[in-house]
């Protein structure tokens, strides 16, 4: 068993899993999204049904919460909508002043960034791509593509996670698909005192 602890280690990139070994995995279901999409009265109409399909997964390396450590983890988002809203990662503030790095490694995607006084940013993430996520904006991972989204994200092992306003309020925009492509919309539920 490769020691992660703070110690040397290196993993293969790709596969099933993203990453190779892992240590831990985090699964999220539409059940745990459920406040999540615009269409609400669909999600519960799913739920009720017995649909409760995968949105993602994610495969970590966590480090000890303490400064100068730094977590790898690769998500893995499935394709697939919720009515008209590609599937989406819930987006979280980190606690602390700490920023991220997105490496894609397959698939298309967006990632919506946000900073507490409503400033909106949207970068593609794709093989090949590594894109900068700044300490104090909220970040958001979207799937516009028809297979899985592939990346890595780097963050500080002590950076935090916040997602209780993301879950209230939402993020300034919703990508939806329109004429049969990826459409950046304003979000109607979206307090509009940010
Ligand atoms: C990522 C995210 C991952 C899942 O590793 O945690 O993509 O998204 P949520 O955490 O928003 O559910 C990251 O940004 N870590 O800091
Ligand atoms: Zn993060």
């Amino acid at each position: 068993m490769t020691d992660f602890n703070n110690k040397p280690f290196s993993v293969r990139l790709g596969g099933e899993t993203g990453i190779n070994p892992y240590r831990q995995v985090i699964e999220r279901r539409l059940s745990d999204l459920s406040n999540y999409f615009q269409n609400r009265k669909l999600v519960d109409e799913m739920l009720k049904r017995g649909e409760n399909p995968k949105i993602y997964e994610v495969y970590e390396i966590p480090q000890p919460s303490r400064s100068g450590l730094i977590n790898v983890s690769c998500t893995i988002l499935y394709p697939g909508k919720i009515g008209d809203e590609y599937y989406f990662t819930k987006g979280h503030f980190h606690v602390k002043e700490a920023s991220e790095v997105y490496i894609g490694l397959k698939g298309e995607g967006m990632v919506l960034m946000q900073s507490a006084d409503g400033t909106f940013k949207s970068e593609n993430l794709k093989p090949g791509v590594l894109i900068y996520i700044p300490p104090s904006m909220a970040h958001r991972t979207v799937n516009v593509g028809g297979e899985k989204l592939v990346f890595l994200a780097l963050f500080p092992s002590d950076a935090g996670h916040d997602y209780g306003s993301i879950e209230e309020s939402g993020f300034a925009k919703i990508v939806v698909e329109e004429n049969g492509k990826p459409s950046l919309k304003d979000n109607p539920n979206f307090p509009k005192n940010i």
